[in-house]
Order: C-alpha cells, then sequence, then structure tokens
C-alpha cells in the first residue's frame, strides 16, 4: 500500500475504477503495518472550517417521494445518475438480490450445512408489491447462492402476498414455516408451509398446508393489523407458543397462541405483552438470552441465567425497538427490566436506516444471528432505474451486554473477517480540537475500520464546567467543549461530501456525563431529493474502556458499531462526487476544548460470490 504525501495531493479522478477486484493471491493479503511516525507525515489538517460552511440543503421527507406508478422514470431522477454511480452503489460483500425490490429477512434456519435466508421479493419491480419468499442457501452467512423463488401468492389465503413469517426446527427434524397471507380480500391471516422434501439440503420445493389458514385475526383486532408471526417456543407443558404482531386502541401488542401441532391453535388468554401509544408492532421477535456466557440459546431455553428480548418494529417510526426483561412461562407474560425503557421507549436494534430485523439460533455455532433490512433513501424513480432496492445487513451475533447489564451487543459475524485483504494501521494519530486528517489508505469504499481514540489530558472530562445538555444527535458542526469526533466516510478530497460517524460527549446538568453515537447523513450526497437526516442514540462508555468504533463500509451502506455493538447505525447513503477512487477516509475533531488521539486498524475488503446457484450443474 501506497502512503506518500505526494499520493494524497494528486488530483483525484471520477472515472470508475473496477469496484469488485479479483481476489488477490493469499501472499498479498499480509497486513501493512504504518506506525505514527509514518502516518503523520501523510496526514494532514484541513480546517473545520470547511465543515462548517458546508451547509446541508433542504431535505425531503420520506413521504415526499413521487408515486410508484409514474412511467417517466429517466426523466424524474433525484439527480443526473449515471450508470457508473447506479453501479457504484451496489454493494459488493452485502445480500442483495440480483435485481427487483427486497424488504424484511424472512425464516432464516441453518439446515443440513447451509444458511437459509428467505426474504421478502417483488419479482417484478424495483418498488414493493406482488411479494413473494425471494430464497438464498450459504455456507458461511457471507457468500449466497440464489434459489428459484420458495413461495410466491398463489392461494387465496396469501394472494395479496406471502408477507413475513419464521421457521421452526421441531426436535424431530421437521421444519416448519408460519407465515402472514394478505387474502384476496386484504385480510391478515397466518399460514403454514413446510419443505416437500426434508432429505434436500437445499430445501427447494415449499408446501402450503391445504387447510390454511391455520390462524384468522381474533374478535376485537383490525383484520388489516395482524401479521408476522415467530419462531415457535415450547413452553413447559410442552406444547408451542408463538406471538402475532397488531395494535389495540394505539397499543402496539404482542398476541400469543399456543399450538401442539401447528395447524390448530388456540389463542391465551392475555397478552405477551403491549405498550401504549407504539401502534402497529410488525415484526416481533422474542427470543432467550444468556446472562452469564456468550453463547446463543435455543429459542425455548428458560430458566436462571436467562433474560429474554422482546422486539418490535414499529410501523408508526420505522423503527425497531428492544428492551430485556423476565419472561413467565406459565403465565405466557413478559416483564421489562426497567419500564422506562419498555419496548418503543428506550433502547433501539439499531438508530440508522433499519427495520423489520429478526434472529434465528444457529445449532451450527450455538450463535443468535440477527438479520435486519436496510432500505433504500433515495427515491422509487431512482430504484426503477437502478433496477434494484434494499440490503442486508451483514448477519450480527447477540449477545447479553455483562458489563452494562442493560443491553445487547451485536456484532458482524467473524465470517466476514474472511474478506479482509491487506491491513493498514494507524498508531496514536493527534486529532486536534477543529481539525480532520485524512488517512492515506488507497480505495476507500470496501473497508473494515476498527478505531480507539482517547481524549488528551485525563482531566479534560472533568474539567468541562458548564453543563452542556445534549440529549440528542446533531449534525457533526454542532460544536460542544467535548466533540463530536470520528470519523468522515465516503468523504472526497475538498469534503464537499462527506458521511461525519461520531461520539459526542456532553456533561448534563446533574454533572454526569452522556456520550451519544451519531452518524450525520445531511451531506452524504449533493442529490437533492435524497431523504438525509441525522442518527444515533446514546452509548454507554464504562470507566475502564476508550471510545471504540468498528465500521464496516461498503460502497452506499455503513454499518456503525459503538463499544463492540452496545449501540449501532446503519447508513444509506449515495455520494454523487465521493465515490469510486474519489472517497477518502478522514479522522476528524469537531470539539473546540479537547484534542483526541486515534488509534487504526482498517482493512481493505474483497467482494463476496453472491450468484444463482448452478442448479443445472447438479
Ligand atoms: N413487511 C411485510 C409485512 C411486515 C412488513 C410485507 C414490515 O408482513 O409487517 O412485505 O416491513
Amino acid at each position: 500500500m501506497q502512503n506518500s504525501p505526494s499520493h494524497t495531493n494528486a488530483p483525484y479522478t471520477l472515472l470508475p475504477e473496477d469496484p469488485s477486484p479479483a481476489r488477490p493471491p493469499a501472499s498479498s493479503r499480509r497486513p501493512v503495518k504504518v506506525f505514527a511516525a509514518t502516518a503523520a507525515s501523510v496526514v494532514f489538517l484541513t480546517s473545520l472550517v470547511m465543515l462548517i460552511v458546508n451547509q446541508s440543503p433542504e431535505t425531503p421527507t420520506e413521504s415526499d417521494h413521487p408515486p410508484r406508478s409514474d412511467p417517466s422514470v429517466r426523466d424524474r431522477l433525484s439527480y443526473n445518475w449515471t450508470n457508473a454511480m447506479f453501479a457504484w452503489q451496489r454493494t459488493a460483500f452485502h445480500f442483495q438480490p440480483e435485481k427487483n425490490w427486497m424488504n424484511d429477512p424472512d425464516g432464516p434456519l441453518y439446515y443440513m450445512g447451509w444458511y437459509h435466508l428467505f426474504y421478502q421479493y417483488n419479482p417484478d419491480s424495483a418498488v414493493w408489491g406482488n411479494i413473494t419468499w425471494g430464497h438464498a442457501v450459504s455456507k458461511d452467512l457471507i457468500h449466497w447462492l440464489y434459489l428459484p423463488l420458495a413461495m410466491v401468492p398463489d392461494r387465496w389465503f396469501d394472494a395479496g402476498g406471502v408477507w413475513t413469517g419464521s421457521a421452526t426446527l421441531l426436535p424431530d427434524g421437521r421444519i416448519v414455516i408460519l407465515y402472514t397471507g394478505d387474502t384476496d380480500e386484504s385480510i391478515q391471516v397466518q399460514n403454514l408451509a413446510y419443505p416437500a422434501n426434508l432429505s434436500d439440503p437445499l430445501l427447494i420445493e415449499w408446501v402450503k398446508y391445504p387447510d390454511n389458514p391455520v390462524i384468522v385475526p381474533p374478535a376485537g383486532i383490525n383484520p388489516e393489523e395482524f401479521r408476522d408471526p415467530t419462531t415457535a417456543w415450547m413452553g413447559p407443558d410442552g406444547t408451542w407458543r408463538i406471538l402475532v404482531g397488531s395494535k389495540v386502541d394505539g397499543s402496539g401488542i404482542a398476541l400469543i397462541y399456543q399450538t401442539s401441532n401447528f395447524t390448530a391453535f388456540e389463542a391465551q388468554p392475555g397478552l405477551l405483552h403491549a405498550v401504549n401509544g407504539t401502534g402497529m408492532w410488525e415484526c416481533v421477535d422474542f427470543y432467550p438470552v444468556s446472562t452469564n456466557s456468550s453463547n446463543g440459546l435455543e429459542t425455548s431455553v428458560v430458566g436462571p441465567g436467562v433474560k429474554h428480548v422482546l422486539k418490535a418494529s414499529l410501523d408508526d417510526l420505522k423503527k425497531d425497538y428492544y428492551a430485556i426483561g423476565t419472561y413467565d412461562p406459565v403465565s405466557d407474560t413478559w416483564t421489562p427490566d426497567d419500564p422506562e425503557a419498555d419496548v418503543g421507549m428506550g433502547l433501539q436494534v439499531d438508530y440508522g436506516r433499519y427495520y423489520a430485523s429478526k434472529t434465528f439460533f444457529d445449532q451450527n455455532t450455538g450463535r443468535r444471528i440477527l438479520w435486519g433490512w436496510i432500505n433504500e433513501t433515495d427515491t422509487d424513480y431512482d430504484d426503477l432505474a437502478k433496477g434494484w432496492a434494499s440490503v442486508q445487513t451483514i448477519p450480527r451475533v447477540v449477545t447479553f451486554d455483562n458489563k452494562t447489564g442493560s443491553n445487547i451487543l451485536e456484532w458482524p459475524v467473524e465470517e466476514v473477517e474472511s474478506l479482509r485483504l491487506n491491513s493498514t494501521e494507524f498508531d496514536d494519530i493527534l486529532v486536534e480540537a477543529g481539525s480532520a486528517v485524512l488517512l492515506d489508505i488507497g480505495m476507500a469504499t470496501q473497508l473494515d475500520i476498527s478505531v480507539e481514540f482517547e481524549i488528551e489530558g485525563s482531566d479534560a472530562l472533568e474539567a468541562l464546567e458548564e453543563p452542556e445538555a445534549i440529549i440528542e444527535c446533531a449534525t457533526a458542526q454542532n460544536r460542544t467543549t467535548l466533540g463530536p469526533f470520528g470519523l468522515l466516510v465516503l468523504a472526497d478530497k475538498s469534503l464537499s461530501e462527506l458521511t461525519p460517524i461520531y461520539f459526542h460527549i456532553a456533561k448534563s446538568t446533574n454533572g454526569s456525563l452522556t456520550t451519544l453515537f451519531c452518524a450525520d447523513e445531511t451531506r452524504s450526497s449533493k442529490a437533492l431529493e435524497v431523504f438525509k437526516k441525522v442518527y444515533g442514540g446514546p452509548v454507554a462508555v464504562l470507566d475502564d474502556e476508550k471510545f471504540t468504533m468498528r465500521l464496516l463500509v461498503d460502497h452506499s451502506i455503513i454499518e456503525s458499531f459503538a463499544q463492540g455493538g452496545r449501540t449501532v447505525i446503519t447508513s444509506r447513503i449515495y455520494p454523487t462526487e465521493a465515490i469510486y477512487g474519489a472517497a477518502k477516509l478522514f479522522l476528524f475533531n469537531n470539539a473546540t476544548g479537547v484534542n483526541v488521539t486515534a488509534s487504526l486498524e482498517i482493512w481493505q475488503m474483497n467482494s463476496a460470490f453472491i450468484r444463482p446457484f448452478p442448479l443445472e450443474e447438479m
């Protein structure tokens, strides 16, 4: 890897470069260590004036997107996008279909050596509609092979769409899938499906139970708000339980059903849980976590050392919220540890562009693995022109955070590290208050970045005299004594486009320090109609901890993990200039009162193999 100062000053070209380099020979994948002395000679300081004067344009809201039916697609793009720009936006190591629309992950499972991912898919267009179940398999959760559609809307009980559902592996080796069917009369019902041939490891053919639906909306529930059955778990009486999300009088609710055979279900009296004012709960997920080990737990596990996570996707906010609590398997109720931070009121699974997540227990490795859907933030016209929409996150391992005792940790599955190529290390880079430092790493569009920040002067935090109550993430131009500081990702050389990912520390009136972890997308693109905002939330930084973050950068996606995955933000961005070789990576410190030092390890990432399964060769 080159680290010459002249490289940083060279004129940058917007000409497309090959975004998917072939896998190099193993010998070229050794890490390159660059020490601070060397690094210092290749970085430069850029006045923060540049950051401050670049005001973000007025951005439209999601509801401003044009109607999907208008035919004059090319004439209505949000920007004068070229095909090379659209090509750059496709990810290199995230899962996405070859073309067309995708939304929620469905029924993930591991079976006979293969990870299976199903997903909400429109085979006909790059916008939502005609929802079927797409299907892909992988040996390692990173390289994927597309299979034929698993289920299409071809029966009265799912004519309006084969909507979201979950898989359950039964102790006798059978597999059941429960999914929501939108009927020919727009009623949401729950249906049963199972593999036609359990000896097929690819599970290509699925049978819909002929007597579907197995659950219909109960009295008092809006038949258009009753959907997304969970994976089943077994109760102490040896029968199964599932949840279905809904809403009553503005409260989000999780209805609970019991079954012994997956064909006849009985509504349980009462609800597993409800939260006032949270609106319709979609894609409810419910699973145990171990409080005394990092092992994942099979969905039916209860007992000492176990807490239960309840997650709901809030239809009104399009956000995934969760809370940790205690499940009583006898009364079939769940109580949050902290009622002030109940589902929809406290923790988010991901504070960024992220929705409809779902976990599964990977019995192959003993992990609980989380999938989530990353939607687009450009316009429907843009999506129709590029021919595809949406990406799934890199699967994340979920564990209970033993250090805080109050949240989960999410961390990319270790298999993603098999894509790491050469790495560059920077040790103890000084980032002075009000400066940005270019990191000379060559291509900056497929990266795995690990960074630790320390505030210079151990008494800096205590020295802050005036309370500076920042209660939510503001843009990175919002300067206070202790922040923000972090990375500028997918930034062009002149910092006219950039996506800051950062910590911002504030001292509240009671003297306590709060740290926010934020992603500011407001200047990520010059395309005016792209939806842009500042995302983020609080993150606990304990006394013995540095400020740490890990970023997975994959073209138009950045997944950012703070403090080992306590707070996570997914960014969906479409730069117009900071693409291909013009995309750069900077450290920045916009604090007014402290310098920070940063140590980083940055890997270039290979592309994953994601392509059709060669069924004809079987
Ligand atoms: N997507 C599905 C529904 C679910 C929603 C339809 C969440 O089942 O509630 O595509 O994104």
